[in-house]
This record gives structure tokens, sequence and C-alpha cells, in this order.
């Protein structure tokens, strides 16, 4: 019979805090859009749907949707006797994925409009950004022991290093063309993205990838990671697009 690593109560209960927190920030920021004139509310808007997606999937995960089993075996190697197989059965909240795919992008859309970037360049950032979470699912479901697992892992932290790359590099670049104020906002907020972002590969290689945190971990670590890459940069964004008139993107 396999070990069983599935969700228990502490994890389902965090899903269903997450999921409130996504309503209300969802409802919030959509009022905040409403205050003003249309001609201000990309950012809002962006936002807003960002939230709208993590609410839709955390009600997914919370009512045991969005998931699926990862049947993995070990091969334990011995001397003189034949090998012995383990058998771990382990949930992968594969809805995360879906997720990730949509609002990582518009995210990035965010940042890409604050600080001004160019076409071709929010294209490339948002382009890698998939890669990045779509060879995170495939590293998700991989055969335990096979090569592929871990180097799809490496392709997505190759692909998120081309993200930072845009962002950061030419992001602070073209920043420095608009005013101080905006430009500051920018570093401050973007950096904030940047250590957010940088705790995920870390959760999934210990948690989904080298399964050292149980379910109910990673759902708690993620949860923390997912209130602060989504509520909080977004009032911390639309705050301060509404101090910052300079903020404005006339998109
Ligand atoms: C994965 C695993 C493969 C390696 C890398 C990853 C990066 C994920 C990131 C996710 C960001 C998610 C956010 C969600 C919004 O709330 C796919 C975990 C590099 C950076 C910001």
């Amino acid at each position: 019979t396999p070990k069983l690593e599935f969700v228990g109560h502490d994890g389902k209960v965090t899903l269903w805090v997450v999921f409130v927190i996504m309503v209300i920030a969802s409802a919030v920021f959509a009022a905040m859009a409403w205050r003003i004139p249309v001609s201000n509310r990309l950012y809002h808007v962006i936002t807003t749907l960002i939230t709208i997606f993590a609410a839709l999937s955390y009600f997914a995960m919370a009512t045991g949707h969005g998931t699926a089993v990862h049947h993995i075996t070990l091969r334990h190697q011995h001397k003189h006797v034949p090998d012995t197989f383990e058998h771990i059965d382990r949930q992968i909240f594969w809805a995360r994925y879906v997720d990730w795919s949509l609002t990582t992008p518009l995210l990035l859309l965010d940042l890409s409009l604050l600080a001004g970037l160019s076409g071709a360049h929010v294209l490339m950032a948002v382009i890698a950004d998939v890669i990045m979470i779509l060879t995170g699912l495939f590293a998700a479901f991989g055969s335990e022991g096979t090569p592929q697992k871990w180097g799809w892992y490496a392709i997505a932290c190759i692909s998120y290093l081309v993200v930072i790359w845009h962002l950061a590099i030419n992001g602070r670049a073209q920043v420095s063309n608009k005013s101080p104020k905006v430009a500051q906002f920018f570093a401050s907020i973007a950096l904030f993205t940047l250590v957010v972002w940088t705790a995920y590969p870390i959760v999934w290689g210990i948690a989904d990838g080298g399964r050292i945190v149980s379910v109910d971990g990673e759902i708690i670590a993620y949860a923390v990671l997912d209130i602060l890459a989504k509520p909080v940069f977004g009032f911390w964004l639309l705050f301060t697009h509404a101090n910052i008139p300079e903020t404005n993107v006339g998109l």
C-alpha cells in the first residue's frame, strides 16, 4: 500500500481563509477603481483580475478540485538482496499552475507599465514567465528519479532569470526616464516582488520536489507568499498610484 501525502485539516482551513482574503481584496480593488476616472483604471483592472483568478483557484483547491494524485515510486538499492520499492501518493494542486500562468503575466504587466517597458521587453518577459510556470508544472508531475524532473525545474529557473533580467535590468533603465518618485517606487516594489517570487522555487524545491515538507506545510507556505504577491502587492500599487499621478500610463 502506498504512503499517502494528502491535504489535512490545517491545509483545508488555510485554503478557505486565502479564498476569502482574495474575494475581499477583489471587491476592494474594484471599489477603488469606481472612485476614479476610467482613463486611470488600468492598474486597477489588472490587479483586480489577479485576485479574482486567485480566488477561483483557491475555491477549486478548498473544495477538493484542481488537484491530482502523483504516484511516486522510489527504488531502494541494496547489496546482495533484490531492490525494494517504496510507493508514495502525493497530492499535487495543479490549479496553482493555472492560476500562476494567468496571474504572473498580469503582475509583470503591472510592473512593466509602471516602468514604461517597451512592447518587445514586455512580451519577452511574459513569454519567459509562462515557460517558467508550464515547465514548473512538468517538473511537478515528472516521474521521480528521472533526469527530466529536475531538468524541467532547471529550465523553469533559467526562465525565471530571463524574467528578472527584463524587469530588473531593463525596467530600471526605462523607469529612470520617469519622475524620481516613480523611479523610487518602482525600485521598492520591484525589490519586494523579487524577494517574494524567489521564495516560490525554494518552497517548490523542498515541498513539491523534495517532499521534505508535508502537503499542509506546502499549502501554508504558498498561502503566505500568495497573500504577499497579490493582495499586499496590489494594495501597495493602487494606493501609491492614487498618490503619485505620474504613475499614470495613459493607456
Ligand atoms: C516554480 C517551480 C519551478 C522553478 C520556478 C518556479 C517559480 C515560480 C514563481 C511563481 C510565482 C508565483 C506568484 C504567484 C502569485 O501569487 C514554478 C515554482 C522558478 C516565481 C507570484
